[in-house]
């Protein structure tokens, strides 16, 4: 199986509105398999490192400010094209665009506090792998996985 891994953060809005669990539940439920998680309270210096590519736009302040409010909780998640499949489960950027039944279209209202955060591409998920599990992920064998994927 080519599996991948995408890196999934509940941002401090979806930790203090208690939806970490559903999160979670969603990732597990599907089938995707958990190898990193803890919960940061990021500094500034690494929300903007994690944000910079939008280091230009006129947000970018108030989403570093945001981000580094208080604790994220930050997951890895792995299996078959789970960087995509992870962003059609989020939604869309914009709550107001995000179909019911996706965790934004589910849970939120504002762009500026939709609840979840998740690598756009396989090379951003290394980078932000990178950035927020230095240490590296847990590496076990899900046994499950033989009724969740045709050998
Ligand atoms: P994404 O989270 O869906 O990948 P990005 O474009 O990477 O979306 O933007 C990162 C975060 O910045 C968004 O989730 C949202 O919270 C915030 N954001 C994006 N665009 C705007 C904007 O135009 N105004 C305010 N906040 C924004
Ligand atoms: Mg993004």
């Amino acid at each position: 199986m080519a599996s991948e891994r995408t890196f999934i953060a509940v941002k401090p809005d979806g930790v203090q509105r208690g939806l970490v669990g559903d999160i979670i539940a969603r990732f597990e439920k599907r089938g995707y398999k958990l190898v990193g998680l803890k919960m940061v309270t990021p500094t500034k210096e690494k929300a903007a490192e994690h944000y910079q590519d939008l280091s230009s736009k006129p947000f970018f302040g108030g989403l570093v400010d945001f981000f580094s409010s208080g604790p994220i909780v930050c997951m890895c998640w792995e299996g078959l094209d789970v960087v995509k499949q992870g962003r059609q489960m989020m939604g869309e950027t914009q709550p107001l665009a995000s179909k019911p039944g996706s965790i934004r279209g589910d849970f939120s209202i504002d762009l500026g506090r939709n609840i979840i955060h998740g690598s756009d591409s396989v090379e951003s998920a290394e980078r932000e792998l990178a950035m927020w599990f230095p240490e590296g992920v847990n590496e076990w064998a899900k046994t499950v996985d033989a009724w969740v994927y045709e050998p």
